[in-house]
Formats: structure tokens, sequence, C-alpha cells
């Protein structure tokens, strides 16, 4: 049986894939314990050019070698904080105003992904397959196909394929689009973001697509496929109901003194419509008086990249919004906002949810968001919470039962707010009951076996050029 070859940005640790990290961690070391195999990727941290080069780091756990190297100063302030995090997250996820290009920035980029592959290249064998995750490797294949390389390269794209309007703002939109068709299989998490890549072949690139989504650009032959990664949640509804009755959830609840909670629980990024959203709390409480003092929003938005400018300043806008909206509505006993920038334990996190009567995730674009996701799983189906989602998530497409909303509506997402806090029970547990089939139908396993399965598909031959 072949091996598996997981290539991602950041690697898990060995602790982290035993379920304190959930989601991906656990789904990804799940295939490669059954299959054996390498999770190949840059370990975090910042080092000295001597000791990148000295790498990888190896660490063995059963059948699994955990392989990390790290990135001189240069590569992360090019590869990781520029060109991935300056240019392509924030325009594919449609924000070309917040986009910035620079040449060297991209060169780095590339520069990082060869010296990558260059790295991995003596940990592999002829019949590996090989996964590779995410917007910080686009050219990582084109790069071990320039080593030699003839494996099966799959690669996911975790977050949304923007329409070719808005790719090509980005100069080397064609070279980027050009190194993704040297995989095998392009796996997006929605048939939108699918499409989008499909219309950029055919318009752009002079490319074709089949019935079967089999594209031919550029000189090579590849599939593409939709997998909407999941969780599995019958675990984190039996996580959520173990830890309920634990001291945070206790306290949270005797501070609560009878109010209602709304909870969300995004990484501090502006995609995720945070501003909106507080906004749109705002509304509710300026709407709707008898909603005042009587529903507190819990939002905990643990900072990422913040050495990158606009993550500068969506926290420091958040951060007024939230003193603006508490100084107008708090009273000597409440506090309709309390904002908070931690990180949390998973099982903390999915208890919490259990408590409120709403989770509220309304990004503004998302590819999956695995919140939406777990906000529906932790709850108790006798009495369940009410999820309000945004359209532009991933999870949108599955959540059907979810109050679906548009995150730009203020006055929609303050409607969406009231009919969910005011819900009755047995509504309640018909949209539970609803969303949680389709979470079981499509868990995380599904999401994962269904890749593996389409990649072995691909004829060998067809990884050649
Ligand atoms: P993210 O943008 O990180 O992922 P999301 O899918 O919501 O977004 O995943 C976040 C994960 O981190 C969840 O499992 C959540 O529980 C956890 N998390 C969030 N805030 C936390 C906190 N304060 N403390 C602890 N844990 C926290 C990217 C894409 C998504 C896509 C995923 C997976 O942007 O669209 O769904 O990858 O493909």
């Amino acid at each position: 049986m072949s091996r598996l070859i997981v290539v991602s940005n950041r690697v898990a640790t060995p602790t982290e894939t035993k379920g304190s990290a959930g989601g991906l961690a656990v789904g990804v070391f799940g295939a490669l314990k059954e299959k054996g195999g390498v999770w190949f990727g840059w370990s975090g941290d910042v080092v000295s050019e001597t000791v990148a080069n000295a790498g990888p780091t190896l660490e063995q756990d059963g059948n699994v070698t955990f392989a990390t190297v790290g990135l001189t100063r240069k590569d992360y302030d090019q590869y990781y904080r520029g060109f991935s995090n300056a240019t392509l997250w924030p325009v594919f996820h449609y924000r070309n105003d917040l986009a910035c290009y620079e040449r060297i920035e991209y060169a780095g980029y590339r520069r990082v992904n060869a010296w990558l592959a260059h790295r991995l290249m003596k940990l592999l064998k002829p019949d590996d397959d090989i996964w590779v995750h995410d917007y910080h490797l686009l050219p990582f294949a084109e790069a071990l196909r320039a080593e030699g390389v003839t494996n099966r390269i799959g690669f996911f794209l975790h977050i949304p394929f923007p329409a070719p309007q808005i790719l090509i703002n980005i100069p080397p939109h064609e070279e980027l689009v050009k190194s993704l068709c040297c995989y095998d299989l392009v796996g997006f998490q929605t048939t939108s973001d699918q499409t989008a890549f499909h219309d950029y072949i055919t318009r752009h690139a002079h490319g074709k697509v089949d019935q079967d989504n089999r594209v031919e650009a550029f000189g090579r032959t590849l599939r593409t496929g939709v997998y909407r990664i999941g969780i599995f949640p019958d675990e984190i509804a039996e996580q959520a109901k173990r830890y309920e009755s634990r001291q945070h959830v206790l306290e949270l609840k005797q501070s609560l003194e009878g109010r209602k909670l709304i909870m969300s629980v995004d990484r501090l990024d502006y995609s995720k419509g945070l501003v909106e959203r507080f906004r749109a709390f705002e509304h509710l409480l300026e709407r709707s008086p008898e909603w005042r003092g009587n529903v507190t929003l819990v939002q905990i938005a643990p900072p990422t990249r913040s050495d990158v400018v606009t993550y500068q300043q969506i926290r420091q806008e958040l951060e007024y919004e939230a003193g603006r909206i508490n100084g107008k509505y708090s009273g000597l006993d409440y506090t309709p906002i309390r904002y908070l920038n931690q990180r949390y334990d998973r099982w903390k996190l999915m208890s919490l949810f259990r408590e409120s009567q709403v989770g509220f995730v309304t990004p503004l674009h998302d590819g999956m968001n695995l919140v939406a996701k777990e906000y529906v799983a932790a709850q108790n189906p006798d009495d369940p919470g009410v999820l309000v989602l945004s359209t532009f998530a991933g999870a949108a497409a599955e959540l059907t039962a979810a109050l679906l909303v548009n995150p730009h509506d203020s006055a929609g997402v303050c409607e969406a707010l009231q009919r969910a806090l005011s819900m009755p029970l047995d509504e309640r547990r018909s949209r539970h009951e609803t969303n949680m089939d389709a979470l079981r139908r499509n868990d995380l396993g599904v999401w994962r076996d269904s890749f593996l399965h389409d990649l072995q598909a691909v004829p060998a031959s067809r990884s050649r050029t």
C-alpha cells in the first residue's frame, strides 16, 4: 500500500493530533495513521539560515513521521507574512482593497515553495501519494515536478477560490493557476469555488473542462472535485455534554443572571465579519429595547497574523466598536458585549456553545467555517440553540436549517437574531435535527476518504507533464 505524505504550511504537533486541536489535525492524522507516512511543513519557528538548512527535524509517532523545518526571517516575511497573507488571503476573500502586491514577496513565495519541495525530496518514496494543503503552497507540485517527482499529487484549498474578475487583480494570476494545474487533483470546499476555477480555465487560460471535471490546460490534465470539510459531530456532542457542568460554564451561567447568551468564536480576521456583527447586535439593542439588559454577546477572537498591518487595523476597529456599543448600552450590572482576545481549549468552547441560545457566525467570505458546524454539534438535542449563519460561509450549503443571513444587511441580521432568541422549542429541535443529519452524512472522515479515493483513482501516467 502506498504511503501518504501530507504537506501543509504548519504541521500539528503529535499531541495536537490526539484531540486537543481537533478538526483538521485529527482528520489528517487519521489518514496518516491508516496508511503510514509523513507530515511535512513549517515548524512555526523563525530560525537562522544555518538551522533552516540543517532540517528537517523528525519526530516519530508510530508509523507517522512529523518532519518540520524552520524559516529564516526573510522567508517568513516574503512567503508567509507577505505574499500568502497580505496578497493571496485578502484577494481570495474578495478583499482586493486590503491586498498589496510586491514582486519581491512573490519571488520569495516561489523560492520558499521550491526550497520546501527540495527538503521533502529525501523523505519521498516513488509510490507515495502526496496531499498538499492550502494557499501557501499553490506552486508546491510544480516545484516537485521540477525535481523530477512523478507521484500523484493532490491539493486541497481550504479558503474560497475567487471569481476570475477578482483573481486577475493579482499580477501573476496566470502563473499561479498554471502552477495549480501541476497537481493531479485539486479539491475545493464548495461548487462555487470549483466553478470559479473552471471559469478561469476556460475564459482566461483557453483550457477545457469536461463533464467529469477533467481539466486540460497549460499542457496538463487534472481533475477537480468538491470536498466539504466536516467535523466528527457525535464526538463533539459527547465532549460538550461531558464538560457542561464544569466551573467555567457555571461561572458564565451565574454571571449572566438569567440573560440569554449569543456566542461567537473566530480567529480575529477581517474575513469573519466581526465589525458588521457587532453593529447588527447594536441594531438589535437599538430596535428592540426589550432585549437591552436581557441578552449578552460573548465574542471570543484570539488575534492572528498580528504582524500584518490589516490585522492590526481590524483589531483597533473592533476594540473601538465594542467600547462604543458597551458605552451606549451598559448598565451598572450589564455589559452587552464581552469581547475576549484569547484562545480557549476546545472542550471549553464546545461546552460554552452548549450553554448559549444562539450561535452567531457571520463571515463575509469563508471557505467552510468549522465553528458553525461545531456549534450545531455541541447543542443539547432536547433544548438546542439556534445557528444564525452567513450565506457566504461554505457551511451554509449544508446547514440549511440555520437562519441564513447576509452579513451586510444589518436589519436582516437583527431580525434573524430576534427570531432565534424567541424560537419555540419544536422548531429549534427540528432545525437542529436537520442540521445534525447533514453533519453526520458528511463528516470529517467522508471529506478525507473521498479526497484520497479520488486522488488514488488518478491514472499514474497522468502524473507526468
Ligand atoms: P479558519 O479560518 O481558521 O480555517 P474555521 O473553519 O472556523 O476557520 O476553523 C477554526 C477552528 O479553530 C475551529 O475548529 C475553532 O473551534 C477553532 N477556534 C477558533 N477560535 C478559537 C479560540 N478562540 N480558541 C480555540 N479554538 C478556536 C480555514 C478556513 C475555513 C475552513 C477551515 C478548514 O478559513 O473556511 O473551514 O480552514 O478547512
